[in-house]
C-alpha cells in the first residue's frame, strides 16, 4: 500500500483532521495524483501529514484550509457584499477565501477613495443624501441590509442598495465601478432597520421605518402621550430607474402604517410575486419612560401581547391606488393613507408569535418563514392560504387602526421547532432552510414543505445543528434569498468572537464563519475576523454575474453620470482659465506628472480643479491631495474628478499624488500657490 492508499483507506473520522484532509486531497481536490506528496511546488518537500503536524492543526482545520484556499491569481467563485454597520461602508469579500477585497464608502467619508474630501462627485452624493433641515450635516450612517438588484428573482449583478439604520436613508451603489451614486434621506422616516429588499425585477427597493415618527402631528412634533394619534410607521416603495439603477422619487410612494415597530421584511417572489411582508413588534405601542416601575420598562411592556402582526402588502394594488391618485402629499412624497390602504385591500395583518425577528420567503415563494426571538419555532405561513383568507375575508376583527387581521390558523402552514432564539433564515436549492439561533449560538438546518420540492415524510424537520462562535445574527448562503439559490457556502455573522482571535483591546472584532453546506452535515471551514464596524447582513452573489464591472473607465468619464465629463481634458489641452476670482484648472494626470503642476492664485479666489486621469492601464490610479486644504481624491484611470477649493489661506502648498503610482511617484507633485 502506498502512503496515499493507506490514507484513503483509513477510517475517516470527522474529529481526526489530518485523515480527512489527506483523504480529501487524495480522492478529491487532487484527484488523480498518486501519493500525498505536494507535487505543485518544487520548493516544498514535506508531505501533508508532516505539515499538518508541524502546524499543530486539530479538528477539521486542515480540511477547512484546503477547501477554502484560493490560489493567487485565481478568483473566488462568489462575492460577499456585507454591510459595515456603524462604519457607514460596505465590505466586499471573496468566498470561500474570505479575503477582504474592498471597502465601499457609502454614508461616511473615506480618504483613500477621496469620498467626501472635496470632489464634487462624492460631495454631491453626501450633500443630497441628507435632509438639510437636520441640524448638522450627517457624518455617519449605519449600513444594515444590503439588497442586490434582481431580474426575475435572481441577482443580476447590476446595482446594490443599502439602508442606513440610524437615519432612515437608502443608498445606491453601481456595481460597474463599486461606487455610491445616490443617497436619499426619506421623509417620514426617523430610522429604518431590516425593511430593505428589492422586488424580483428591481421594480422597487423597499425601506420601512423602524420606530414610528410623529409625521401626522402639526409641525411634526407630538408628545409620547399622543403616540397612537400622531405617530406612524411608513412602508416606502422607491421606484428604480431601469437604466441607471437610481431611485426615482417622482414614481415612489409610501404607505402609512400603524405606530408599531416595523422590522425585518422580504419581497414575495414567484407564487407570492406582488407582495411584500414586514414583521412588526411592539404592537403594544410601549413608549418606556416610567422611572418608578421596572415592569413598565419598554422591554417588558413591548412583549406583553402573545401575537404581533405580519404585515402583508399587495404592492401591485398599491401601484394602482397611486395611479388612481388616491394619495396625499406627505412632506414631499406621495403617501397612501392607512384608511385608503385598508379600503383598497393593500394591507392585511397575519398574527405571528410575539416579538418576531426575521421574515424570509423561500425560493419558490410559497412559504414565509417567521422566526421569533422568544419562540423556539419557525412559523411558516403559506401564500396560497394567505391569498385564500384575503379572498374569503377570513378575519379575526381588526387592529385599533382598522387593519383587517386574517385568522392565524387559516394562514399557518407549519410550526417547526428549531432551537433557542431563531432569527433569520436562508435557503439552498434542495428545499433546505438554514436558520440562525442567536441564544444557542448555532445554525439549524431543516427541510421545507412539499411546495419547496421536499418529499413526503421529510417535510418540516430539523435535520442538522451546528454550533457557531458566537451569538449569530444573520446568516447568508450563496444566492440564498433568490429564486435559485446555490447553497454551497453559508456565512454565519457572529456578533461575538471572544476567544477566537488574539486580543486587540477591549472592542473585539465580529466573526464571519464560513460553513460548508456540501453534504448532509454542516461544518465550519474558517473564521474571518471583521474589525471595522458591525456588519449586519450580507448577500452572496456568483462572481461571474458581475459582467458590468469595469476595470478602467472610458476616457474622460464622470463617475456620477457614467458619461463623458464636460470637464474632461485631452492630452495637450491642459490649461488654467482665469475669470476674475474664478479659476478653472483643466489638468491631465499621468505617470508621473500633473499638467499643469504649478497653480498660482490670489487669496479669496475660487479654484476648481478638473483632473482627468488620461491613463488607460488598469490600476494606474493617481491621487490628488492638497495638504492644509483637506483635499484628497483618488483619480482612477479614465476618470474625471472635479474639486472646488476656496483659497482662504495664503501660502505655498505642495500638492501631490497620494497613490504610489510609479517609480517617480514621489516626484509627482506640484505647487498650489495662494498669494496673500
Ligand atoms: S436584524 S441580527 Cu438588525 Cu438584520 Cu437581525
Ligand atoms: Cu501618481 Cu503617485
Amino acid at each position: 500500500m502506498s502512503e496515499s492508499e493507506k490514507v484513503a483507506a483509513s477510517p475517516m473520522k470527522a474529529t481526526v483532521s489530518r485523515r480527512s484532509a489527506i483523504g480529501m486531497m487524495a480522492g478529491g481536490a487532487a484527484a488523480g495524483v498518486v501519493g500525498a506528496r505536494i507535487g505543485q511546488s518544487s520548493s516544498t518537500s514535506g508531505n501533508y501529514e508532516d505539515i499538518i503536524d508541524a502546524r499543530g492543526f486539530t479538528g477539521n482545520w486542515a480540511e477547512g484550509a484546503l477547501k477554502s484556499f484560493v490560489p493567487p491569481g485565481e478568483f473566488d467563485p462568489y462575492f460577499i457584499f456585507a454591510s459595515g454597520g456603524h462604519s457607514g461602508q460596505m465590505f466586499v469579500l471573496g468566498c470561500p477565501s474570505m479575503r477582504l477585497l474592498k471597502a465601499i464608502p457609502v454614508f461616511t467619508r473615506e480618504a483613500w477613495q477621496g469620498y467626501g474630501f472635496g470632489s464634487d462627485q462624492s460631495e454631491s452624493v453626501l450633500r443630497e443624501g441628507f435632509d438639510p433641515s437636520k441640524s448638522e450635516p450627517l457624518g455617519w450612517g449605519d449600513t444594515h441590509h444590503p439588497a442586490l438588484s434582481e431580474t426575475e428573482g435572481d441577482y443580476d449583478g447590476r446595482w446594490l442598495y443599502i439602508n442606513d439604520r440610524a437615519n432612515g436613508r437608502i443608498a445606491m451603489i453601481d456595481l460597474a465601478d463599486f461606487k455610491t451614486k445616490q443617497i436619499i434621506d426619506l421623509p417620514n422616516l426617523g430610522t429604518s432597520h431590516g425593511g430593505c429588499f428589492v422586488t424580483p425585477n428591481s421594480e422597487y427597493v423597499h425601506i420601512s421605518s423602524m420606530t414610528p415618527s410623529p409625521y401626522l402631528a402639526p409641525g411634526g412634533y407630538a408628545p409620547l402621550s399622543d403616540y397612537a394619534k400622531y405617530y406612524r410607521g411608513a412602508s416606502c416603495w422607491m421606484a428604480i430607474d431601469q437604466e441607471t439603477g437610481r431611485i426615482d422619487m417622482d414614481r415612489s410612494f409610501q404607505i402609512e402604517l400603524p405606530p408599531y415597530t416595523q422590522d425585518l421584511a422580504d419581497a414575495g417572489k414567484l407564487s407570492s410575486f406582488g407582495f411584500g411582508f414586514i414583521n412588526s413588534y411592539n404592537t403594544e405601542m410601549a413608549i418606556g419612560g416610567d422611572l418608578e416601575d421596572p415592569k413598565k420598562a419598554l422591554e417588558s411592556t413591548a412583549i406583553a401581547n402573545d401575537f404581533d402582526f405580519l404585515h402583508v402588502i399587495d404592492w401591485q394594488k398599491a401601484e394602482q391606488v397611486v395611479a388612481d391618485g388616491k394619495t396625499e402629499d406627505m412632506n414631499g412624497i406621495r403617501m397612501i393613507r392607512l384608511d385608503v390602504a385598508v379600503a383598497e385591500g393593500v394591507l392585511h395583518f397575519v398574527p405571528e408569535p410575539r416579538n418576531p425577528h426575521g421574515v424570509d420567503v423561500n425560493p419558490t415563494g410559497d412559504y414565509m418563514v417567521v422566526s421569533g426571538k422568544l419562540d423556539p419555532h419557525a412559523s411558516v405561513f403559506s401564500i396560497e392560504k394567505i391569498k385564500a383568507a384575503i379572498a374569503a375575508e377570513d378575519y379575526d376583527g381588526t387592529d385599533d387602526f382598522g387593519v383587517p387581521i386574517l385568522k392565524m390558523e387559516s394562514c399557518l402552514e407549519a410550526l417547526v421547532e428549531l432551537g433557542n432564539g431563531p432569527l433569520h433564515t436562508q435557503f439552498d436549492g434542495d428545499g433546505n432552510a438554514y436558520t440562525s439561533l442567536f441564544v444557542d449560538s448555532a445554525v439549524a438546518k431543516w427541510t421545507l414543505g412539499p411546495k419547496a420540492g421536499v418529499g413526503e415524510g421529510k417535510t418540516w424537520t430539523k435535520v442538522d445543528h451546528l454550533p457557531v462562535n458566537y451569538n449569530i445574527g444573520h446568516l447568508c448562503s450563496a444566492e440564498g434569498d433568490t429564486v435559485n439559490p446555490d447553497g454551497k457556502y453559508l456565512i454565519a455573522l457572529n456578533k461575538w468572537s471572544i476567544d477566537r482571535f488574539p486580543p486587540v483591546g477591549t472592542l473585539h472584532p465580529q466573526n464571519f464563519q464560513l460553513i460548508d453546506l456540501d453534504g448532509d452535515k454542516m461544518s465550519v471551514l474558517a473564521d474571518m475576523p471583521i474589525g471595522f464596524g458591525e456588519p449586519h447582513y450580507t448577500q452572496m452573489i456568483k462572481a461571474d454575474k458581475l459582467v458590468h464591472t469595469l476595470r478602467v473607465y472610458e476616457p474622460g468619464t464622470d463617475p456620477l453620470t457614467m458619461s463623458k465629463s464636460r470637464f474632461a481634458t485631452d492630452p495637450g489641452d491642459a490649461r488654467i482659465d482665469v475669470n476674475g476670482t474664478n479659476v478653472d484648472v483643466f489638468a491631465t494626470v499621468m505617470r508621473s506628472h500633473f499638467t499643469p503642476d504649478v497653480v498660482e492664485v490670489n487669496l479669496g479666489d475660487t479654484v476648481r480643479f478638473h483632473l482627468t486621469n488620461i491613463e488607460t492601464t488598469p490600476d494606474a490610479t493617481h491621487g490628488f491631495a492638497i495638504p492644509g486644504y483637506n483635499v484628497e481624491s483618488s483619480i482612477d484611470p479614465g476618470e474625471v474628478v472635479s474639486i472646488e477649493v476656496k483659497a482662504t489661506r495664503p501660502g505655498a502648498f505642495a500638492m501631490y499624488c497620494s497613490e504610489f503610482c510609479s517609480a517617480l511617484h514621489l516626484e509627482m507633485q506640484g505647487w498650489f500657490l495662494v498669494k496673500p
